[in-house]
């Protein structure tokens, strides 16, 4: 990001490979925490916005694009929901979709940055909602890579990842170490989750991202779908598990108790973005 706009009427931007992706706003903080540079802004369009090291993360009226897209695919189809596992995400939106699923008993979030967490829940109340308040969900200000790690075998029902993109403090949340042991401390049943990067914006991540987590996981599949205000707009995510590619098979009771609340998600939706695939994309994943 390049400069610090004041008024409403700046432009505040993300800068990627020599195209930027803005947004009219006004900075609100612009602070430099241990792990990275923390954002928060005020956008016409989206509301109130969050940036970490200069990329978009979140904003009010756009996350469930994202969030909805991460979780239910994920949720409604793991055999159990008894724990659950959410690396980053300290803004709080995976989570608040996640608690929207009555059987899930414990939540464990682990967050790196403390300061995430704080200013999301001040700035950012929508996105965490209820959740920061749910007595299921417990709050590990934590390195995710170390917490995996460290985790018991066949300790969570699913493992999902929120992380930012493949720097700074996220950088280690693609590689084959970390999605092994996500693997390892997944039940019988289990469901894995991540963001997985654009396929145009950030093409060769996604492709490799994809192609080692199909290397980890017995079944493993992309999901598209659109996320504006990253870069081309054009997201994925990608699902994982070790019996069955039990994550295209939402169970209907789930489906129920989440999707008249959703603006993007339900079965419909996420069957036509799991067949999405861009034919240059699937090309590379078939080498
Ligand atoms: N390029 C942005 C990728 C960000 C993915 N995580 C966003 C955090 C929202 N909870």
């Amino acid at each position: 990001m390049a400069s610090l706009p004041t008024t409403f009427n700046d432009w505040i931007d993300e800068y990627h490979e020599g195209v930027r992706y803005g947004l009219n706003g006004k900075v609100l903080i612009d602070e430099n925490s241990r792990h990275q540079r923390i954002t928060l802004i005020e956008s016409k369009r989206y509301g109130k916005g969050l940036l970490l090291d200069g990329r978009w993360m979140t904003a009010e009226h756009q996350e469930r694009h994202y969030h909805e897209c991460l979780v239910h695919p994920a949720l409604c189809s793991a055999k159990h929901l008894n724990h659950i596992l959410i690396i980053g995400g300290g803004d709080g939106g995976t989570a608040r979709e996640c608690l929207r699923h009555k059987g899930i008993e414990h939540l464990a979030m682990v967050e790196i940055d403390k300061r995430v967490v704080e200013l999301s829940q001040k700035y950012l109340p929508s996105l965490g909602g209820d959740a920061w308040s749910d007595p299921r969900l417990q709050i590990n200000i934590n390195d995710g890579i170390t917490w995996v790690a460290n985790a018991a075998d066949a300790s969570y029902d699913v493992v999902i990842v929120d992380g930012s993109d493949p720097t700074g403090p996220a950088k280690g949340l693609f590689n084959q170490a970390f999605f092994k042991n996500c693997k390892r401390i997944l039940r019988p049943g289990g469901v894995f989750a991540t963001q997985s990067e654009s396929p145009e914006a950030f093409r060769q991540i996604h492709i490799e991202t994809v192609q080692l987590i199909r290397r980890i996981f017995e079944f493993a599949d992309p999901l598209y779908g659109s996320v504006p205000m990253y870069p081309s707009g054009w997201w994925s995510w990608t699902f994982a598990s070790t019996d069955s590619p039990r994550y295209k098979s939402p169970f209907s009771q789930r489906v129920q108790q989440v999707s008249n609340q959703c603006e993007i998600w339900s079965p419909r939706w996420q069957q036509g973005a799991f067949e999405a695939i861009p034919a240059f994309i699937e090309r590379e994943l078939h080498k």
